[in-house]
């Protein structure tokens, strides 16, 4: 017998809720770096974020908005992914990325997803700068 919802489900769980048995068995469709939906979010970070890893999820994106010199990014995060943490990373060269001076908060939650919004203040005489979401297993 399957329930379809616990508040705290793992990755493992998770995967047999979405998947076949059949896509079980192949990686390349439902392991944590397959996009079978191809919207571009690998399934970990669909998980992560609650989303359905074979309907095309790309209007939930993360969003983006810059105001004078802060850049403000809101994102979901799914409440019952207890083993995977999302975490925002600025850049200045694509290469290497941190976590410092990034700031995060809960700003509201439904239906088990939670909107995190992340800002950053981009120092002066920054001439470009990058933001991401990272999903950590
Ligand atoms: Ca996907």
């Amino acid at each position: 017998m399957r329930v379809r919802y616990s508040p705290n489900i793992p990755w493992s769980i998770w995967q047999e809720f979405q998947f076949t048995e059949a896509e079980l068995g192949d990686a390349l469709f439902s392991g944590e770096y397959a996009d079978p939906d191809n919207d571009g979010i690998l399934n970990l970070m669909e998980y992560a974020m609650g989303l359905p890893p074979k309907v095309n999820s790309q209007a939930n994106l993360p969003t983006m908005t810059r105001s004078n010199n802060v850049i403000t990014m809101l994102y979901r995060k799914n409440v019952a992914a207890p083993d995977v943490a999302l975490d925002v990373q600025v850049s200045t060269t694509l290469t290497q990325w941190t976590t410092t001076e990034v700031f995060q908060s809960v700003i509201g939650t439904a239906n088990g997803i939670q909107t995190v919004q992340a800002t950053y203040n981009v120092p002066a005489s920054t001439p470009s700068i990058f933001m991401r979401v990272r999903a950590l297993k």
